[in-house]
């Protein structure tokens, strides 16, 4: 799960007289700045302390801001002082009491610049701006009744003038006052030491957060909440209250979340060492946000649909979902928090290893392998693609236009493949203790990734210089694998080989440090024990090899017979493998490798072939018999965990498919994958019927039952392939589920369908949750995926639907980003329909939300992937979304490398 995937916008609201700061506002006529890592310069002061007063009673906001600075020793000393600010309207700013005019002050992006400072100052100053005209959802805005902030990563500019960058840190106290009939509610970071009644109406709030922090992790909250409340005692004994703040209407649907809060604490504290630090640790939901959720120190604000769970209005991932990212959240309180970024270049350092941690915690939770099969299926299907296109950038990019628009999945989830490299190269124990060395050096303060890397090269005594690649060399390694047995010397040899294609502004790479497990087989199955020449007995478990050179051979001594190699173990590395598998090798791999992934692995390989061969207008022979032969295997397979025989029963999606293609032919591969499903379903619909029929009883959120819900709604998936001759089971399940999980599998099924009786079904559902908006958003969702030959026209159909809107990016997502991302043979209809609707829909939403219309561009980008004329319409598109005048620079970026216009 990645919570920062979504997004935000720059909009021109605002624009009286005075001073609008619009830095990061339409672009014009100006090209925008690029931000390089190569020109860090370190802050010339630092701010000792922040109070800041936010006004939420009149019709605007006014912030008061009081900022004690003193020059910091570290920079230049001449340097002047440099104050953030963006669509604020200033109406005053003095320096140790001189009032001064900043308009004649700003530079050409809009900061404001003071020279011949005093090495110590008191900056005040008063902004106004207004939260409801805030359609960019960064810095202060409303959602529903609510006043609520995002900030990370430049959203505090917005809000009031300040060196809003990370390394920059103060301790923060901040007084809220509003009107008390409509925000009984006053929340910001650290403790409440203060409230009461300003006047009749008004009232306030103060808190102070004593932990020095980035602007980016302020939080501000006033509205009409509910609140859950419960407490956690820690490990030290400690009483921590844990405080669930909601929309009146959503009261009752934060216990899941708070369990998983409870137990993502305990875990940190038994598995890092990790407790918690502030006395009250805060979660508000919100319905409009640009991302999943936001980490703030002790008031994380959430996206609803990540924290709100009941069995009507969230599904099984849902639930997942929300154990995850409310993990993350909490993990981020020491790494991103305690220990922040120097620079948004550091990104991955505090997304990385967090987003590893929260792998970790979900494994610990839950079943490992299952874990692990989501994990890499999120990186092939998300980063392979993003790594191997214009966008593509290293864990560390070293530029960037527009920070949101590097909230990637490189630097999230191939950053926490990277973070699980050290933790394979090092063992789990020099690991933590690398992580705690790490936390404990730089508690308190902006770190880089050069800090994590030293403490994880002494706490493993390793060497880490070549490893340090990965953070800064883009695009996915390749593995050519070999092998040769002698029988003579009873020796079996790995022969394997690197490579890194070149990448924008990469032409020449250097050879990677890999950590590659595997394995080894005997003909019978069982793990064959075999000798490095640097070890002294010979043992049969999973080796880790380090791959340093372009080639390096791999010697096993003592191999009494050719084995089958089992490579890349659990996805030891993030990188394309190829090792000339047999069919029959990967079936041997399926029955008997002892390694619960690479089980899961050969099957998906083997899948891959049957439908890549299908795709491709070349079936292969028994291919189709092999695979149902293994599912077959899979579905009579009597103790296996249920959620791997799932996974086991999933074929390869279509964007995975896609990625092996040299030239991408969705449609192609869209009818593969349904013929074969079709067959499978009707080969084995003996087996599929009595899974369907096996129903559980009432909803309960527990692993054994999720996945037997996931296998009886995979079951009916099959039973639906290619025939509509079990759609009343979809409609009867749709009527008779008592869980949104069973009811969307169902709905999913009859939204492909023509027939009345499902049009219908579609619309009942709708006037049956219409007030529900996180099932509506699943509505919206499910019908963008749908397979039916007009899709397109009724995608476009929806968004003149009376709920449908860009302004709330949930739903936004659910029709138009799900369309896009996951409906390829749709989206990619050859009359350019698909794309047209995106093109229009991001051009629309750009002036109001950039963040989030920089994001749904995102499959545009990969036009260079298709035949001559989807890349023409698609370069037609991005074409003349760079044609707008004013566009933002989120979409100004991704749109011009697309085109290869910047690199
Ligand atoms: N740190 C936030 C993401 C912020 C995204 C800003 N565009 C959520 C997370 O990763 O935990
Ligand atoms: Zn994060």
């Amino acid at each position: 799960m990645c919570s920062g995937c979504p997004d935000q916008v720059s909009c021109l609201f605002h624009t009286d007289h005075h001073t609008i700061f619009n830095s990061s506002a339409p672009m014009s006529a100006s090209r925008p700045q690029t931000i390089r890592l190569r020109d860090y310069q370190p802050p010339a002061f630092l701010v000792e302390r922040i109070h800041l007063r936010v006004d939420l009673s009149g019709g605007t906001a006014q912030v008061d801001a009081t900022l004690d600075l003193h020059r910091n020793p570290a920079a230049d000393n001449d340097a002047p002082l440099r104050l953030d600010a963006e669509f604020l309207d200033l109406e005053s700013l003095t320096l140790d009491g001189a009032e001064l005019e900043p308009s004649t002050l700003r530079d050409e992006q809009g900061t404001i610049v003071l020279h011949d400072v005093p090495q110590r100052c008191r900056v005040e100053s008063v902004s106004r701006f207004d939260p409801a005209a805030n359609t960019a959802l960064s810095g202060l805005y409303r959602s529903g009744g609510m006043f609520c902030t995002q900030c990370e990563a430049e959203g505090f500019r917005r809000i009031t003038p300040y060196p809003d960058r990370p390394d920059v840190l103060a301790p923060f106290t901040t007084t809220v006052v509003a009107d008390r009939a409509t925000c009984p509610v006053l929340l910001s970071n650290g403790d409440c030491i203060d409230r009461g009644a300003l006047d009749a109406e008004r009232h306030y709030a103060v808190w102070h957060d004593p932990f020095p922090k980035p602007s980016y992790l302020f939080a501000l909250v006033a509205g009409d909440l509910a609140c859950q409340e419960a407490t956690f005692v820690t490990a030290s004994g400690r009483e921590v209250a844990l405080h669930f703040y909601v929309e009146p209407e959503n009261a009752g649907r934060t216990e899941h979340a708070l369990a998983a809060l409870q137990r993502a604490m305990r875990w940190d504290e038994t598995h890092y060492g990790l407790e918690y630090d502030l006395d009250t640790y805060m979660v508000v939901a919100v319905g409009d946000f640009n991302m999943g959720a936001m980490e703030n120190k002790g008031l994380n604000v959430f996206n609803t649909q990540f924290v709100l769970a009941s069995p009507d209005t969230a599904t099984d991932a849902d639930y997942e979902n929300i154990e995850a990212v409310i993990g993350h959240e909490y993990f981020h309180n020491w790494t991103g928090n305690r220990v922040t970024c120097r620079d948004w270049f550091q990104l991955s350092l505090k997304e990385g290893l967090t987003v590893f941690r929260e792998h970790q915690f979900a494994e610990a939770m839950g079943s490992e392998a299952v874990q692990r099969i989501g994990q890499v299926r999120l990186l092939r299907t998300a980063q392979f693609p993003e790594d191997a296109g214009p966008m593509s950038h290293p864990v560390r990019p070293d530029s960037y236009v527009e920070i949101n628009n590097f909230y990637t999945a490189t630097v999230y989830a191939k950053g926490a493949e990277v973070i699980r490299m050290y933790h394979t190269l090092l063992g789990d124990d020099a690991f933590r203790r690398g992580v705690q060395r790490y936390l404990q050096r730089h508690d308190g303060e902006a770190a880089t990734i050069e800090d994590f890397l030293a403490a994880m090269e002494e706490a493993g005594g390793l060497d880490l210089q070549q490893f340090a690649l990965w953070y800064t060399q883009a695009g996915t390694p390749r593995i050519e694998v070999e092998d040769h047995y002698d029988a003579e010397h009873n020796t079996y040899t790995l022969i394997c080989r690197q490579s890194l294609p070149a990448s924008p502004g990469q032409p020449h790479k250097d050879p990677m440090h890999i950590p590659l497990a595997v394995g080894l087989l005997g003909r019978d199955g069982r793990p064959l024990a075999a000798r490095r020449p640097d070890e002294s007995t010979a043992h049969a478990h999973t080796r880790v090899l380090e791959l340093r050179e372009p080639e390096q051979h791999f010697v096993f001594e003592q191999c009494p017979e050719r084995p089958v190699p089992s490579l890349l173990r659990g996805f030891s590395a993030p990188v394309k493998l190829h090792y000339p598998y047999t069919d029959d090798d990967l079936g041997f791999l399926l029955a008997h490798d002892s390694d619960p992934f690479a089980r899961w692995e050969a099957g998906q390989q083997l899948a891959l072939r049957v439908l890549l061969d299908e795709a491709q207008g070349t079936p292969r022979p028994d291919g189709i018999e092999r695979l149902e032969e293994a599912f077959r295997a899979s579905l009579e397979a009597p103790d296996t965990d249920p959620a791997l025989v799932a996974e086991a029963l999933t074929l390869p999606g279509e964007t995975y498919l896609a990625e092996q293609m040299d030239v991408v032919d969705p449609q192609a591969i869209h009818d593969a994958r349904q013929r074969v499903r079709a067959i499978l379903g009707e080969a084995l619909e003996g087996h599929w019927l009595i899974l369907h029929s096996q129903h559980s009883g009432p909803w309960h959120y527990e692993p054994d039952e999720v996945a037997r819900r996931r296998l009886r709604n995979l079951a009916l998936g099959y039973l639906n392939a290619g025939s509509e001759r079990h759609l009343s089971r979809a409609l009867e399940q749709l009527e008779r589920s008592d869980n949104l999980t069973d009811r969307l599998a169902a709905l999913a099924v009859l939204a492909d369908s023509p027939r009345a009786e499902a049009e219908q079904a579609v619309d009942a559902f709708y006037q049956r949750w219409s007030d529900e908006p996180l099932v509506v958003d699943k509505w919206f969702r499910t019908q963008a995926l749908a397979d039916r030959p007009d899709t397109v026209y009724r995608v476009h159909q929806l968004t003149e639907h009376p709920d449908f809107t860009l302004d709330n990016p949930n739903r936004a997502r659910a029709l138009l980003g799900a369309f896009a991302q996951g409906n390829p043979a749709h989206f990619h209809s050859p009359d350019g329909s698909g794309y047209r609707l995106l093109g229009e829909h991001v051009l629309r939403l750009d002036p109001n939300n950039p963040q989030l219309a920089a994001r749904l561009l995102a499959p545009l980008a990969q036009w260079r992937r298709y035949n001559a004329s989807r890349r023409h319409a698609m370069r037609e598109q991005l074409e003349r979304i760079l044609e707008r005048d004013a566009l933002s620079k989120d979409v100004y970026e991704v749109a011009s490398k697309s085109l290869g216009a910047m690199s």
